[in-house]
């Protein structure tokens, strides 16, 4: 008999379901609460993450970064809260990734010279912003084409049960992307099969210019789930301790019984992409959401008012990590360009395929 995963047995024949349960995720939190180190290391992370990204912003209006490059800044809390659930899984993100890459291990260094387009970024340069990958990591990309990059999940998911790896793919995408076909397959497949997956809805209130609910009629995303008998869990992203404890609550149910879809509220704080000054925002939200709910400031605030950590501990996290995004910047800028001769490298599986033998493909054979 095959081990692959099949379908759960269910009656033959039509039948009539009951009303469908909430199918809400068990609401215990799995880990221990984070102590003042781990909560120090979680700040640590973020603030990082926050740097690198506003040396990225500097460094394209400095035209040194071209094509398209879309930030995180504001939504932290989540790739951090997540990793530090999940840092042994695989991975699968869309276009607004540095975050999630440096969450998961890949060096700033590596993700500030691709986004260089230097040949020492973690995609040699060849894959810029949008294209980060990473796999001595497990990080999987990096994909532009909004939503498409979730049924990949249930891939590696799969091939992680049919290992019994233990492991699940965490995939992240947006608001808009959980309007996408591809969703809804992905979603509906993956609770067929009781893949591991988590899915992770950053809900960030906007897709590029439209807000939520110009795109749907149901702004709870997570509901989405039901409609697949997927359990679900609407959350506020911006507590950095609460998403890494309901994303390993959800790491914990993929495991044991099937795939769940995590929503969580998140924003950002830039437009969506740095040609975009994000006009369309009413006025006074992007200050009120920095005033209530900026990641770094509520773990900087628990850190002082819960664990008795002192301004100068925080001045000097933040001394140290503005040192290594500039050694970041400083690497990448002093980095070579990839040798134009590697263009099609990486492009076709090209010496393996028919294709290879009588099509120059690869710039060294042409
Ligand atoms: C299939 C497809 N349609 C349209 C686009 C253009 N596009 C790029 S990002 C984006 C908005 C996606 O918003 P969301 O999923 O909420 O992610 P966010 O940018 O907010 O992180 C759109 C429409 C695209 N890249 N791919
Ligand atoms: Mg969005």
């Amino acid at each position: 008999m095959s081990d692959s995963p099949s379908p759960a047995d269910a009656p033959s024949g039509h039948h009539v379901e009951p009303p469908p349960a909430d199918r809400g995720l068990p609401p215990e939190n799995p880990l221990p609460d984070a102590d003042k180190d781990q909560l120090l290391e979680l700040y640590r992370q973020m603030a990082l993450m926050r740097r690198v990204e506003e040396l990225a912003a500097k460094a394209y209006t400095q035209r040194k970064i071209l094509g398209f490059c879309h930030l995180y800044i504001g939504q932290e809390s989540v790739a951090v809260g997540a990793a530090a659930a999940t840092g042994g899984d695989h991975w699968i993100t869309a276009y607004r990734e540095h975050g999630h890459a440096l969450a998961k291990g890949v060096p700033a260094r590596a993700i500030m010279a691709e986004l260089f387009g230097r040949e020492t970024g973690a995609s040699k340069g060849q894959g810029g912003s949008m294209h980060i990958f990473d796999k001595s990591v497990d990080f999987m990309g990096g994909y532009g084409i909004v939503g498409a990059h979730v049924p990949m999940a249930n891939g590696v998911a799969w091939a992680c049960k049919q290992k019994k790896l233990d492991k699940v793919c965490v995939v992240f995408f947006g608001d808009g992307a959980a309007n996408q076909g591809a969703f809804f397959e992905a979603l509906c497949l993956a609770e067929l099969y009781k893949l591991p997956v988590v899915f992770i809805c950053e809900n960030n209130w906007y897709a590029m210019g439209t807000p939520l609910h110009r795109q749907s009629a149901l702004t709870d995303m997570s509901l989405r789930a039901r409609g697949v008998g997927m359990t679900r869990e609407q959350l506020e992203g911006w507590d950095v301790e609460h998403v890494r404890q309901r994303v390993a609550a959800a790491r914990k149910h993929a495991l044991e019984h099937g795939p769940v879809l995590l929503e969580i509220i998140t924003y950002r704080y830039r437009g969506h992409s740095m040609s975009d000054p994000a006009k369309y925002r009413p006025q006074g939200e992007l200050d009120g959401q920095k005033e209530r709910s900026d990641p770094l400031l509520l773990t900087a605030a628990k850190l002082q008012d819960q664990h008795g950590v002192g301004q100068d501990v925080i001045d000097g996290i933040h001394a140290d990590i503005d040192a290594e995004a500039q050694d970041a910047w400083d690497f990448a800028d002093q980095s070579a360009w990839p040798d134009p001769a590697t263009l099609y490298d990486f492009v076709y599986g090209a010496q393996e395929t028919s294709l290879a033998a009588d099509t120059p493909l690869s710039g060294k054979e042409s």
